[in-house]
């Protein structure tokens, strides 16, 4: 995009405009240093001659390395590898019963926001599709300050008290002595941990589900996990759940292609988020709500400030009350999307916490990693952290202040300044903590009512399809699979005997474990159908379709497609042995996107062969297209052809390939996905099935 067009959408907001006033522009300049001299040379160092030592004296050198020297900063201890993008949110009705956040309140206002996401265990350089939780934080930056719903694409979490967070992060990330595996759960202390660690069962059985390997960062939900607050005006409280429901739906890869992908584009997550946003298939996602009286607080079979455990939708639904819209890119991946720093404690009137003692640990962890993470106190001022109303406060100093406060006070109370900066009232917008009557002893123990840790375990079990059972099973033999330890197979196997008896006996099967000779704990018959990826929305909106193709193709086969597919708002994309141009049987001339040495398909959502004699048959001399087709058979993709295309999946050993028409009847014919027709000029029927 040209800066000329990425300046334009930065003034729209606020925040835009903020973050406008501190970008800055190269071209047409000239080279100075930091301190602003004109350079003259940039290629050589300062010398004692030519073939000489370099000289202390050059001051260019010497900035310039050391400066390159410094610019590394640590990574985020979890949640290292992300990406991130600008966008805005919109209430659809004011939620004044329930909340006083002024966001909330106003339709026509849009809150500029920026939000990243994130896998938890890699690190910042490793590949986008593991096997992973998701992170999900959005910055909202309201008119009273910044609040951050810091939330991840699984409702629940492993643990159940903060203080156990180091743990279970030193056991998944990889082991201290050879630091193996990266961004990966399958290794004996991650396993060591969950055997020893029941509160982990639920929350293995989301992670080892398709949720853990998302197809896209648009394509999953978000969720607060905590049970938080809301709080109206008249200071009466509300137990609210948070939920991101996106508006392509919730679509996943499978184990194959996330694990293929994984090398060949390990930047596929990042990359399908920045592509959709520079195409204008901006992402969306709905906000929406569960709500729980405060005099229901111990209505339901489970304790809500209990971490570990969702709230069915079937039991209280969620109700949608805003739109979440990413609309550009960043500028500069480290000024915005490394530099920010998000904070489940940054939070506005209107919005509070709970007890939940996982919630309660993460307010003290954010801000400390910060701290370390970017260098000092100061990391508010970073723009991409700044909130739009300028901080007011006595705090002052220390590294990389860049505010210049005046006056002689930075205290309070004073007399010199007529002691400002003063507080608020909470009429006048001031923060007030909801006034929850607390009392207890001191104690380190876990509420009796937080040691159920199986049931919900269960009832996710019982709400997945066949196949997602399927995934989960193979998803179990893969990690545990990878555990070296015998016992420990061992024990996973028990553990989650308690959980199902059928998928303890499957997981056994395939782990080399003894399978348990009966079901252990209480038979629970219970499901949430809404857990199920298979109960979402579907659209194809925003999908890719490769096309297969070589020189002598049928332009009208071709042109037909890709009109239906523009038409649907699917990208297609031409695949052939070489970069150029194609020319169609008719002496057309098409540009090829990718080659089969630059693309596979597991980048792609779909595949068409269009026909062309002479092109289907260059594609089959060479064997590349039928790997490509193979693969995507293999993976459950939707593969069509027409005309001689179909002799190229015939060609491939796809299974499933129906006869299509007859000559005076063509119809396009469905089988196991493949979409096929014979003998036609008018696709139109076809086009209509293939994207259906
Ligand atoms: Fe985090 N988490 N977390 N977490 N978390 C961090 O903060 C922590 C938890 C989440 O894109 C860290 O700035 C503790 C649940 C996201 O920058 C750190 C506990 C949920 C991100 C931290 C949790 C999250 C983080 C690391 C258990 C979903 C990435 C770097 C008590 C509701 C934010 C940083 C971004 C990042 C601590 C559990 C979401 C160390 C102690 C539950 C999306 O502060």
């Amino acid at each position: 995009m040209s800066d000329e067009k990425r300046k334009h959408p930065k003034a729209e907001s606020k925040k835009k405009q903020q973050l406008e006033d501190v970008t800055i522009d190269h071209t047409g300049k000239k080279m100075t240093t930091n301190q602003g001299i004109r350079v003259t040379n940039d290629d050589d160092s300062l010398k004692a001659g030519t073939r000489g030592p370099t000289i202390m004296e050059d001051f260019h050198f010497r900035e310039k390395m050391t400066h390159f020297d410094h610019e590394r900063i640590p990574e985020r201890v979890v949640h290292a590898r992300g990406t991130a993008a600008h966008g805005y949110f919109q209430v659809y009705e004011p939620l004044t019963e329930l909340t006083k956040a002024s966001f909330l309140q106003d339709p026509t206002v849009k809150t500029p926001v920026f939000v990243r996401f994130s896998t938890v265990v890699g690190s910042r350089g490793s590949a986008d599709t593991v096997r992973d939780v998701r992170g999900f934080a959005t910055k909202f930056y309201t008119e009273e300050g910044n609040y951050d719903l810091v939330a991840n694409n699984i409702p629940i979490f492993f643990i159940q008290d903060a203080i156990k967070f180091p743990d279970v992060v030193h056991a998944i990330k990889p082991e201290p002595h050879n630091e193996i595996p990266q961004a990966s759960a399958a290794h004996d202390t991650f396993w060591d941990f969950v055997v020893n660690n029941t509160e982990t069962a639920h929350m293995i059985m989301w992670l080892l589900s398709d949720r853990g390997i998302p197809r896209s960062f648009r394509m999953m939900e978000g969720f607060g996990v905590h049970t938080f607050r809301f709080v109206n005006d008249r200071g009466k409280a509300t137990f609210v759940k948070f939920h991101w429901k996106p508006v392509l739906g919730t679509h996943a890869l499978v184990w194959d292609e996330a694990q293929k992908l994984a090398g060949k584009d390990p930047d596929y997550h990042r990359r399908d988020l920045w592509n959709a946003i520079e195409m204008g298939d901006y992402p969306e996602y709905e906000l929406g709500i569960q709500i729980l009286e405060e005099e229901n607080e111990f209505a339901l079979d489970f304790d809500i400030l209990d971490p570990t455990k969702f709230w069915p939708e079937e039991q209280i639904p969620v109700k949608y009350v805003g739109k979440l819209t990413l609309t550009e890119n960043v500028d500069n991946f480290f000024a915005e999307t490394e530099q920010s720093a998000f904070h489940v404690g940054n939070i506005v009137p209107g919005i509070d916490f709970t007890n939940d003692p996982l919630l309660q640990g993460r307010l003290f962890s954010y801000l400390d990693t910060q701290l370390i993470r970017l260098g000092g106190p100061n990391f508010h001022e970073i723009p991409i952290n700044r909130p739009i109303k300028p901080p007011v406060n006595n705090q002052r100093d220390g590294f990389h202040r860049t505010t210049i406060n005046r006056g002689v006070t930075s205290y309070s109370v004073n007399s010199l300044q007529g002691n400002y900066p003063r507080p608020s009232s909470e009429k006048e917008g001031g923060y007030a903590h909801y006034a929850e009557k607390v009392e207890g002893k001191k104690i380190r123990e876990r509420s009796p009512s937080f040691h159920d840790h199986y049931s919900q375990a269960t009832v996710f079990w019982n709400s997945m399809s066949p196949i997602e059972k399927k995934h989960i099973i193979k998803a179990f033999h893969f990690e545990v699979g990878n555990v070296e330890s015998e016992e420990i197979r061992q024990q996973v196997v028990d553990m989650f005997n308690h959980v199902d008896h059928t998928l303890a006996k499957e997981i056994a099967a395939g782990v080399g474990a003894k399978p348990p000779s009966a079901p252990a704990g209480p038979k629970i018959t219970a499901s949430s159908p809404a857990v199920s990826l298979l109960t979402t929305n579907y659209t194809v909106k925003s999908r890719k379709v490769a096309i297969l193709l070589e020189d002598g193709f049928n332009f009208h086969d071709y042109s037909q497609m890709v009109n239906e597919l523009k038409g649907a708002g699917i990208h297609p994309e031409v695949i052939s042995h070489h970069l150029g141009t194609l020319t169609s049987k008719e002496g057309k001339k098409v540009q090829v996107d990718k080659t089969f040495a630059t693309s596979e398909s597991v980048m792609f959502d779909a595949v068409f062969v269009p026909g062309g004699a002479k092109s289907v048959n260059k594609l089959i001399a060479k064997d590349k297209a039928n790997y490509f087709l193979k693969e995507a058979f293999d993976h459950a993709k939707t593969i069509g052809a027409s005309n001689e295309g179909v002799d190229l999946l015939a060609d491939s050993g796809i299974r499933g390939i129906a006869i299509a028409g007859s000559e005076h009847h063509p119809t396009p014919v469905e089988s196991m996905g493949v979409i096929t027709i014979q003998n036609a000029m008018n696709l139109s029927n076809f086009t209509q099935t293939f994207i259906k």
